[in-house]
């Protein structure tokens, strides 16, 4: 798509994402909002749904992923989310540690090069060429998706926060998420706290970004950390999210450490039953620091989840 202002005018007066290039994309302004309802997802609902857990790379002690992954499996965890960068390289390594045990990968967390934001094409063409090579990495390892912010705030110089660039945005996903689609996997929005992200800060927004796009390989997520700061309530969050939802992060809600670590404000509860609500079948998955002994610290973590996971 050209980004002249003959385009922007079309598209916007319009009310129709009708003149953007893709025909294959179904609409990026218009649709009605009536589809994410989170009619889908898991067949069991509330008290039977399970809290699967998942951990990034970072999250549990060992020197070796092999010692990592024996931590997790003696506490249940079922997911394992390993960084983008590199993942190719990985593919074997990944398969052999993970090959016999009771964990799955669960998402890949970002890892690409440039921003699909961009205003230089080289750079945006940088970011969907990296993204490709991850994801079908993420397809061979059965990952539920790959997680991109499309502008961090710090990416500059970016594309004006105007309608045309979220068409010219839902251009480039449904590119991608087709491609993932074929590999089996998704490519997943994740929307950060404005200090992060000030492009896309909501769950309901990168939804109604998936319900535009129509595709599905394009999928959304929430992160408990940036919720704090951006939305009003993580349970209304999750279910604007609905059929969208594909993963979540998980951290302490004052200093993004274990959970736990920050007390009495480490409540997950109602994000909790808003996940039940939508029959939420995916992970949720640490991304966060420590403060103290991981050895003594993660056990606690996963305990205290799972308690609120009881009483969501
Ligand atoms: C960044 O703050 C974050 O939450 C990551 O998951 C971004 O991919
Ligand atoms: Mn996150």
């Amino acid at each position: 798509m050209t980004l002249n202002r003959r385009n922007f005018l079309r598209t916007s007066l319009s009310g129709a994402a009708l003149a953007v290039g893709s025909t294959a994309l179904a609409s990026c302004s218009s649709k009605p909002a009536n589809t994410a309802k989170g009619e889908k997802g898991s067949d069991k609902t509330g008290k039977d749904l399970e809290l699967k857990l998942s951990f990034q790379e970072g999250i549990a002690p060992g020197e070796s992923l092999n010692e990592k992954l024996d931590f997790m499996e003696k506490l249940g965890v079922v997911g394992f989310e390993p960084g983008g960068g590199g993942l190719a390289g990985r593919v074997n390594e990944i398969k052999q540690a993970l090959n016999g045990r009771n964990i799955k990968v669960s998402a890949i967390c970002a890892g690409f090069k440039g921003f699909i934001l961009s205003t230089d094409p080289a750079i945006r063409k940088e970011c969907m060429d990296t993204m490709k090579e991850i994801i079908a990495a993420a397809g061979e390892l059965g990952s539920t998706g790959v997680i991109i912010v499309p502008a961090f705030n710090g990416q500059v110089p970016a594309l004006p926060h105007t309608m045309e660039t979220r068409d010219f945005l839902c251009e480039q996903f449904n590119e991608m998420g087709t491609f993932a689609a074929q590999h089996g996997t998704s490519v997943i929005f994740e929307p950060l706290n404005r200090k992060e992200c000030f492009y896309l800060r909501q769950v309901a927004d990168a939804a109604s970004l998936c319900r535009d796009i129509n595709n599905p390989g394009v999928r959304c997520m929430g992160d408990f950390w940036h919720m704090t700061w951006e939305e009003t309530s993580d349970m209304g969050a999750f279910i604007s999210g609905g059929e969208y939802l594909q993963h979540v992060h998980v951290a302490s809600r004052k200093r993004r450490s274990m959970p736990g670590e920050d007390g009495d404000a480490d409540n997950y509860i109602n994000g909790f039953k808003g996940l039940k609500m939508i029959g939420y079948n995916n992970y949720v998955s640490f991304e966060c620091g420590c403060q103290g002994d991981r050895n003594v610290v993660v056990p606690a973590a996963v305990k205290l989840l799972r308690e609120q996971w009881e009483q969501a």
